[in-house]
């Protein structure tokens, strides 16, 4: 009898300890600028996609996340921490989402791979078109075809309203962003996904102790304590959008404990799928792991994105979600 009590007691306490981070940490952070805006774009988004389906429960709308987020190391920042992302498997996946139906919400770090252009180098993007006749400027025919092609995807996209995008940079912007999100996700139910491909930071400086002015150099060496963010994992899972197909990405430099990582992050936090994958093999082979299996998805080709087998491979396993929880709903 005791030591039930004991562990359910032991369980309340990491819940509290982890609320209280994840309060503490909202308190904190300098709030979202553009939060009003953000929030009824959303709103019109998720509503319009409501209205387009058959039905409220064939709705099916997914929030990629996309690129690094960075630590700020003073308040009015001239110096940050940031990571390698470059947002192209969040930008490929977008797209792979969108031609199977799916409507987007992409939340990006601004400056990154975009979906539809991620192909048109940004450094040669002007050399894909010459001045023509008088004032006018065409495409090269080299291009013609890629830009043609990626113009016509994006406007189909946003016409028909199946893509919104968001920007963050900071870690505070990418988790309150998240929040807002998922509290707008959570009417979508079982139809939503979260493929949560972004490389969200693991440590940063709090707002509160965070130096206000540049940090100067004249001080010496730089000592700075840097805390673990807290894990919002378990609270986007189980309570701002608890009925949503959860995808989270583990990334390891070392194949020796990738798989055991992914397996861990999998039962931790209750995710559905879990995409591991390798620093210099991510754009060639990812394994994704669930409570039964791990299957490894290796792109056919080099012109070829891994995305493309990765997003139907997911898309399959949210559908059986989608059926188990109809069929359960039945039994209720
Ligand atoms: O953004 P990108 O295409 O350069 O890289 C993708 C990735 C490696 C960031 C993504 O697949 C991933 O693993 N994201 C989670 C990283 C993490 O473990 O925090």
């Amino acid at each position: 009898m005791e030591s039930v009590n004991n562990s359910m007691d032991g369980c309340d306490d990491i819940q509290g300890v982890l609320s209280t981070e994840v309060k503490s940490f909202f308190d904190s952070a300098p709030p979202l600028k553009d939060y009003d805006h953000f929030s009824e774009k959303l709103k019109l988004f998720i509503s319009q996609n409501f209205q387009r389906s058959e039905n409220q429960n064939s709705t099916r709308i997914v929030c990629v996340t996309s690129g690094g987020t960075t630590v700020p190391l003073e308040q009015r920042c001239v110096r940050y921490l940031d990571n390698f992302s470059s947002g192209h498997r969040g930008a490929t996946s977008t797209e792979y989402f969108i031609k199977s139906g799916y409507a987007v919400i992409f939340l990006y770090r601004r400056g990154t791979c975009q979906p539809y252009s991620r192909n048109l180098g940004e450094e040669t993007f002007l050399e894909y078109f010459e001045p023509s006749k008088g004032t006018e400027i065409q495409v090269r025919q080299s291009h013609d075809e890629e830009v043609k092609n990626a113009v016509r995807d994006y406007h189909t996209a946003a016409e028909k309203g199946m893509l919104l995008k968001l920007p963050f940079t900071t870690i505070f912007e990418y988790l309150q962003l998240l929040k807002l999100v998922a509290l707008s996700m959570k009417c979508i139910g079982s139809g939503g996904i979260f493929y949560l491909a972004a490389a969200a930071s693991d440590f940063f400086v709090p707002w509160d102790s965070m130096a206000e002015h540049k940090i100067q150099s004249s001080g010496g060496p730089l000592d700075m304590r840097l805390i673990p963010v807290p894990k919002l994992l378990s609270v986007l899972r189980n309570e701002w959008a608890p009925s949503a197909f959860y995808i989270s990405f583990k990334l390891e430099t070392d194949s020796e404990i990738l798989l055991n990582k992914a397996d861990m992050a999998l039962k931790k936090y209750g995710m559905h799928a879990v995409v591991a994958n390798e620093l210099t093999t991510r754009k060639e082979e990812v394994v994704v792991v669930t409570s039964n299996k791990k299957i490894t998805v290796r792109r056919c080709h080099q012109d070829e994105d891994v995305e493309k087998p990765l997003i139907e491979l997911l898309i399959m396993q949210h559908s059986q979600y989608i059926q188990q929880k109809q069929l359960g709903n039945a039994y209720l």
